[in-house]
């Protein structure tokens, strides 16, 4: 099977390391799969062609021989379909493994990100300082239940799955806020993620892309 996975030919250094095509990478990896890069470059996002893939213009992209797809958690869900490693074993588990990607994606990402996007996209602007508290509230709220949740557990489920891949690259994004210290069962699960092998690959084959050191 081909697969081909879009994205950017060149992002600035602040984003080295976290354009979402790492989810990607990160279960291809864990999945054994290989695959063909697609690098857009300039103005081909908005392109008509790219468009009819991506509606958004964003990043990343996926096709292999069957389907075409966008939305890195779909993509998830697809390589997972495909991979003896990452297939659900039965419909309880494709049921679990399915409601915490949205969880990652719906429930927390989004708290994080307005924690975390004012400071990087909005740097120096006077409204930042005064969302950062009540933002920190709330990803606090968040990271307690998913505390409370991974309390004796290594993964989100019973064995490692793409939800993992998903909520660890949602967390990461917090590295280096102290909210995320307060939750040492947290930061020691998205340890354990980020451990893996899986994760390297994926993050030296984007740095590399991207023309950085993979160190
Ligand atoms: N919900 C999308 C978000 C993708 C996304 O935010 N991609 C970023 C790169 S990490 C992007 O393409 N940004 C450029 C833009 O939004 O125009 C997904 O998970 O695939």
């Amino acid at each position: 099977m081909t697969i081909t996975v879009a994205t950017f030919a060149w992002v600035p250094e602040v984003a080295r390391g976290y354009v979402k095509d790492l989810r990607v990478r990160w279960a291809l990896a864990e999945a054994g799969l290989d695959f063909e890069l697609q690098l857009l470059g300039e103005g081909e996002p908005d392109g008509d062609a790219y468009r009819g893939w991506q509606p958004f213009g964003q990043v990343p992209a996926y096709r292999d021989d069957e389907v075409q797809l966008f939305e890195s958690g779909a993509i998830l869900l697809r390589i997972a379909r495909q991979a003896d490693a990452l297939a659900p074993r039965d419909a309880q588990e494709a049921a679990d493994i399915e409601a915490w990607m949205f969880a990652a994606l719906n429930s927390v990402e989004p708290k994080i990100d307005a924690l975390v996007h004012p400071g990087i996209f909005h740097a120096g602007e006077d409204w930042v300082a005064g969302s950062r508290p009540s933002a920190e509230r709330l990803v606090d709220l968040r990271l307690k239940s998913l505390g409370r949740w991974l309390k004796g557990r290594d993964w989100l489920l019973t064995r490692f799955t793409v939800a993992d891949i998903c909520m660890a690259t949602v967390l990461r994004s917090l590295e280096g806020e102290p909210v995320i210290g307060r939750h040492p069962v947290v930061a020691a699960y998205l340890e354990r993620c980020l451990a893996r092998d899986g994760f390297r690959t994926a993050l030296a084959g984007q740095l590399e892309t991207f023309g950085a050191d993979a160190a």
